[in-house]
C-alpha cells in the first residue's frame, strides 16, 4: 500500500530479507544522467553488514543490477529498476520466532495489521530493505550533485551514552563508525564490545547535513521541507526522533536566541537548521535522528505466542548491536532522495520566478 514515496522523483520498493531479491523502482528521473551499475557499491558497501564486528554478520554481496531506464550509460527518463539478490539468508534461525513476538519488534504489529507474516529475517520490517533507498539515492546524490551543486553527507555523533566532542569530516569514512570525533574511536570499539558480551544493544544519534541547497525548496503547507524530511527519516527502521536544526533543544532557548538574524552578508547563524516556514532558507540544513537499540537480543524477554500464552524469547541470528551505525548513509539518501524531488517540484511551479532579489554574496 504505501510503498512508494516522493512526488515527481517517486521511489517504490519491493521484497524481503529472505526472499529471492530486493529492488526499487525510481520514476521522474530526468533524461541524461550518466549512470553505471559500479558506481552504487560505494554507498552500498557504506551501509552493508559484514563490515565490521560491530555490525550484522550476514555477508551479502549488494550488486545492483539495473533493468531498466538507462540506456548506454544514461538514464533515458523511462522507470530506472534497479535489483539486488539476497545471497546470504539463513532462514532457520526464524524458525522459533515464528509463532512469537520479539519484544520491542515489528512482529506484533505486522501479526495485528495483516494477520499473518513472513517471519524470515523480519521480512518486510528488516533492515534489508534500505539497501533500496541508499541503491536509489545514489543516483539523487549524483544528480543533485552535478545539476545543482549539492552534497548531502552524514555522520554518527551519540552511540549509547557516548557523544562526540569534536567534529572532523576527514575522519568520517575513516572508521567502523561513520564517527567525526577522531580521539574516541578506541573508546567507542571498548564500548560496543561490552554491549555485545552483555548481550545488549545500544541506540544511537545520526546527524545529515545538506550543503549548497538553495532557497526556496519546500510547498506550503502539507508539502512543506521540513515536514517530508521528517517523514522520510522517521521511515527508517527504529527510528524514534527526527530534529530539524536545534530541534528540542529549542524548547529551553530564547527567542532573542534561537532566531538567525540576517546581515547584508548572510544569516548570522543557523539555529534553524536551514528551513523557515517549511522552505529552505539557502543555508546548510540539519537534521538527526534518534535510533532505539536493537530489538533482536540474543537473551531472554518475556512475550507471548499467537495462541496467547507466555513464552521466552531469544533471537538467534546475526544482528546489530547497535543499527545506528549502518544508518548513516540510509539517513543520507532519505535526505538526497527528498530534496531531489523538491528541486523537481520548485522547477514545477515556481521554475519562471526567476532570481529574486536581495540575495546574500556567494
Ligand atoms: C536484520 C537482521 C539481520 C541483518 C539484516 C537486518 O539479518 P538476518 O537475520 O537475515 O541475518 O543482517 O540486515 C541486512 C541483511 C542488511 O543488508 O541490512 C533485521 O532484523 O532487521
Amino acid at each position: 500500500m504505501s510503498n512508494t514515496f516522493g512526488k515527481l522523483l517517486a521511489v517504490t520498493t519491493f521484497g524481503e530479507s529472505h526472499g529471492p531479491a530486493i529492488g526499487c523502482v525510481i520514476d521522474g528521473c530526468p533524461p541524461g544522467l550518466e549512470i553505471h551499475e559500479d558506481e552504487f557499491a560505494h554507498d552500498l558497501a557504506r551501509r552493508a553488514t559484514g563490515r565490521s564486528r560491530h555490525v550484522s554478520a550476514r555477508k551479502e554481496e549488494d550488486r545492483v543490477e539495473i533493468l531498466s531506464g538507462v540506456h548506454e550509460g544514461r538514464t533515458t527518463g523511462t522507470p530506472i529498476a534497479l535489483l539486488v539478490r539476497n545471497t546470504d539468508a539463513k532462514s532457520k534461525d526464524y524458525a522459533d520466532i515464528a509463532r512469537t513476538f520479539r519484544p520491542g519488534h515489528a512482529d506484533w504489529t505486522y501479526h495485528q495489521k495483516y494477520g499473518f507474516r513472513d517471519p524470515r529475517g523480519g521480512g518486510r520490517s528488516s533492515a534489508r530493505e534500505t539497501t533500496m533507498r541508499v541503491a536509489a539515492a545514489v543516483i539523487a546524490k549524483k544528480w543533485l550533485r552535478e545539476r545543482m551543486g549539492i552534497t548531502v553527507r552524514g555522520c554518527m555523533t551519540q552511540m549509547g551514552t557516548l557523544v562526540a566532542r569534536r567534529f572532523d569530516w576527514s575522519v568520517v569514512e575513516e572508521n567502523p563508525f561513520f564517527w567525526p570525533d577522531p580521539d574516541m574511536i578506541g573508546e567507542l570499539e571498548t564500548y560496543l564490545d561490552a554491549i555485545r558480551s552483555e548481550r545488549d544493544s545500544v541506540g544511537g544519534r545520526v546527524e545529515v547535513f545538506a550543503e549548497g541547497v538553495p532557497a526556496g525548496l519546500g510547498e506550503p503547507l502539507y508539502g512543506k521541507l521540513d515536514g517530508d524530511l521528517a517523514a522520510a527519516l522517521m521511515g527508517i527502521n527504529a527510528v524514534k526522533g527526527v530534529e530539524i536544526g536545534d530541534g528540542f533543544a529549542a524548547v529551553a532557548q530564547r527567542g532573542t536566541e534561537h532566531r538567525d538574524e540576517l546581515t547584508p552578508q548572510g544569516f548570522l547563524s543557523n539555529h534553524a537548521g536551514g528551513i523557515l516556514g517549511g522552505i529552505s532558507t539557502g543555508q546548510v540544513i540539519r537534521a538527526s535522528i534518534a535510533l532505539k537499540p536493537t530489538s533482536s537480543l540474543p537473551q531472554p524477554g518475556r512475550s507471548i505466542d499467537v495462541d496467547g500464552n507466555p513464552v521466552e524469547v531469544t533471537t538467534k541470528g546475526r544482528h546489530d548491536p547497535c543499527v545506528a551505525i549502518r544508518a548513516t548513509p540510509i539517513a543520507e539518501a532519505m535526505v538526497a532522495l527528498v530534496l531531489m524531488d523538491h528541486v523537481l517540484r520548485h522547477r514545477a511551479q515556481c521554475g519562471d520566478v526567476g532570481a529574486v532579489s536581495p540575495q546574500f554574496p556567494a
